[in-house]
């Protein structure tokens, strides 16, 4: 069976996937992924807070929002050697793609030049590059990709209509302008979201649908579980047991019907596995995630330590993904 890439996925087709008997469901995003990966390779990115905190949005799941008593503290861009001191230590370590993460609703003009020295360097170290810095203006599109930044990093995050629960600062519309720049200006895009927000299966098919009729798929699509974090709303409402953390096996399922529908992305199981079992962390590869985040750090919270990490990949046989591949995809 081949799976043709398609863009008008409607959300019927969607929930169609999500209520298939679950090994129904896996045999297809397995079928799917063989068809166009290779089945056991994984890509392996690490990322890094460049500016942390302070931020004016009001993501009601983020520690870095100013709005939110989460004590993660304000800090301005670092410099550009400590960017690349983190990056060839991430390059050792076995990262393939590094990427850095700002707090802001949207780079100012007078951080560009350090931002292109960032990417310069770290390209130059053969790692490729990932950015998520908020809105860009085209110009500063232009220059990110000058500079040969390999992907942007901005997500949906949920469904349009469970979206004002989780934000008000910014719109959908905003965010789907930004992607569009990004795609102007020639650079990959990495795009996806979060589960576990307190949002229903059809928030979950919504994001999915919205991430799968975009005019092309995103090359990377993340996905997200909640790491609930005390202080913001999102967070306490799953710590105070008011909404409940998202059921393992209804994070697989979301993985595998991104698989279905966006058949060549690469789909990242991305914050969340540090409270995830082995086990899911399995099933999600099953359901045909290849890409995850490996270093002991993602922004602000904890990933698995790589001690744990090696033996888990030992364990399922997992190798990293060919470079070349990783840019066939791309
Ligand atoms: N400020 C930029 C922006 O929002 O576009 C870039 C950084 S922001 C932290 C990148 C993404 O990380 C968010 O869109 C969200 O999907 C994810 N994220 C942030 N906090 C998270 C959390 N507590 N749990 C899971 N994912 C989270
Ligand atoms: C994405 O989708 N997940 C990453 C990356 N893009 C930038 C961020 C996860 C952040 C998890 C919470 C934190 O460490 O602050
Ligand atoms: Fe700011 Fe990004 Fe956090 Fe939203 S997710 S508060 S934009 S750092």
């Amino acid at each position: 069976m081949t799976e043709t890439t398609r863009t008008d996925w409607t959300r019927a087709e969607a929930a169609a996937l999500f209520d298939l008997p679950f090994a129904d469901l896996m045999w297809r995003a397995q079928n799917v992924h063989r068809a166009n990966f290779a089945a056991n390779e994984v890509q392996f990115s690490t990322l890094l807070s460049i500016k942390t905190g302070g931020c004016p949005e009001d993501c009601g799941y983020c520690s870095q929002s100013a709005k939110w008593g989460t004590g993660v503290k304000a800090e301005k861009l670092i410099d550009v050697a400590a960017v690349l001191d983190t990056a060839r230590a991430a390059k050792e370590a076995g990262a393939q793609r590094f990427c850095m993460g700002a707090a802001w609703r949207n780079p100012a003009d007078r951080h560009i030049p350090a931002l292109v020295e960032m990417v310069e360097g770290v390209r130059a170290m053969g790692l490729e590059t990932c950015m998520t810095l908020g809105m860009l203006s085209d110009p500063q599109a232009e220059a990110l990709a000058g500079a040969g930044l390999d992907y942007y990093n901005h997500n949906l995050d949920t469904s349009p209509e469970h979206y004002p629960e989780i934000i008000t600062t910014r719109t959908y519309d905003d965010r789907l302008d930004t992607l569009a720049r990004v795609r102007a200006a020639g650079m990959n895009v990495c795009c996806g979201g979060i589960i576990g927000m307190g949002e229903s299966r059809s928030d979950r098919i919504g994001l999915l649908v919205a991430l799968a009729t975009l005019p092309e798929h995103p090359q990377s699509v993340p996905i997200n579980a909640l790491v609930p974090i005390a202080g913001t709303p999102r967070g306490d409402a799953m710590l105070v047991g008011e909404k409940p953390a998202i059921d393992g096996l209804e994070f697989v399922r979301t993985i595998a019907v991104a698989r279905i529908m966006m058949p060549r992305s690469v789909v990242r199981l991305s914050a969340g596995r540090e409270a995830m079992s082995d086990e899911t962390q399995a099933l999600c590869l099953l359901a045909g995630a290849n890409s995850l985040f490996v270093g002991n750090r993602l922004l602000t919270t904890s990933n698995p330590e790589a001690d744990r990490d090696a033996v888990l990949f030992a364990r399922l046989g997992v190798v990293p993904m060919a470079m070349e591949r990783a840019s066939e995809f791309a």
